[in-house]
């Protein structure tokens, strides 16, 4: 596979040329521009040979509080156009040699807070992985250095079992300051969001008992309702006041959490859970929607234990934000009986599907 032909590329005009006696000296702006396009062209070309599907339909979403059309997906292609910066740092997971400095070519997620706008008064950036693992940075923070979403380190594309594809990067190397505020836990791995602000909030149903499209998630649906946040406001609200099994950034020990129950959002969206039925609750990250490994409310359960969908948080009643995995998060109260399965306690909270 070919790793580049930038450089050959650029060489092979510069040889042109000369044969055919120009006189014109390209500009280092005309010789950038050709780096640029040889790079994409090796991208592309790359891409569409990739044997490996889940890497080749891999996209990024953004999302949340920005003031251009959202949520936009770019795939790896349209990344990788915009991928034309170079940062060289160390990389605290490559622990065979942690002083080794790479060069990681991506993009900074300050350019990308430019391409799709911030909405006013919005300080925070989250990424959410394919795995849930989520990460929150200041916008301040990214206005100041060059954290990038990389995509190559050394002209090599960055594995899945290296933090590939999409891999957040922070340039500990040039900004050594930066490591006191954002540690190693902030490299995050296999990146799929990236959520400016916090999601407005909303919860989707389908009713899924005759059938449901697989696959693309982005299809709209004729029998998907969408509940707002004022209709999710009229329903009974309930409040429980216990540890919350939420993976990151949530308070050790009691947290007050405050929504509505999951039965209840069903029975504002007319749709009628049968007896021996289930719902699916999907979140963000793609292993939340996974079909062969679904998140499972039984009927029983939802309507025994009065699981809820939270959507403030805290004694002041606090909305949930991205931070901490919101606006819409499931909790389990403690009259629900545990089961094995604890990605129930589920961040980013998207859409519940009736049927099974
Ligand atoms: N996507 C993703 N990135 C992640 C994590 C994770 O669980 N998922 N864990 C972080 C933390 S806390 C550490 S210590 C390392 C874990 O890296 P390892 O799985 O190679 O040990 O990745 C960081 N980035
Ligand atoms: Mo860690």
């Amino acid at each position: 596979m070919p790793k580049s032909f930038g450089l050959p590329l650029v060489l092979f005009s510069l040889i042109v040329m000369v044969v055919c006696g120009c006189t014109n000296q390209p500009s280092p702006e005309q010789l950038e521009a050709w780096r640029k396009d040889a790079i994409a062209h090796n991208f592309a070309m790359n891409t569409l040979r990739e044997p490996d599907i889940e890497r080749r339909n891999w996209q990024l979403e953004i999302q949340g509080q920005t003031t251009r059309q959202t949520p936009t997906y770019l795939s790896l292609l349209e990344l990788n156009a915009l991928a034309t910066t170079i940062t060289r740092t160390r990389d605290p997971y490559n622990t065979n040699n942690p002083k080794q400095v790479f060069n990681f070519r991506g993009v900074p997620v300050s350019e990308l807070l430019d391409l799709f706008g911030v909405a006013p008064n919005v300080t925070e950036v989250t990424f959410v992985s394919h795995d849930a693992y989520r990460v929150t940075v200041k916008i301040a923070d990214l206005r100041r250095y060059p954290l990038m979403i990389a995509m190559e380190r050394d002209r090599e594309k960055i594995s899945r079992i290296e933090g590939g594809p999409l891999y957040l990067i922070f340039p500990y190397t040039e900004f050594p300051e930066i490591e006191a505020k954002y540690s190693d836990r902030y490299w995050a791995f296999y990146v799929t969001n990236m959520i400016v602000g916090t999601e407005p909030l909303q919860l989707k149903v389908s009713d899924c008992r005759r059938s449901c499209p697989k696959g693309d998630r982005h299809a709209s649906r004729n029998n998907t309702k969408v509940l707002t946040a004022d209709t999710l406001a009229k329903l009974p609200q309930v409040t429980i006041n216990q540890a919350v099994g939420y993976r990151i950034g949530w308070p050790i020990g009691k947290v007050k959490l405050h929504g509505v129950r999951v039965s209840d959002a069903l029975a504002a969206a007319g749709v009628m859970l049968p007896a021996k039925g289930a719902a699916i609750v999907r979140g963000k990250a793609p292993i939340y929607r996974d079909s062969n490994y679904p998140i499972r409310l039984d009927a029983a359960e939802i309507k025994n234990c009065s699981l809820m969908l939270a959507t403030h948080w805290g004694d002041d009643r606090k909305p949930i934000p991205a931070n901490m995995g919101g606006p819409l998060t499931l909790a389990l109260p403690n009259s629900c009986k545990a089961t094995s399965d604890d990605r129930r306690w589920l961040s980013f909270v998207e859409e519940l599907e009736v049927g099974y």
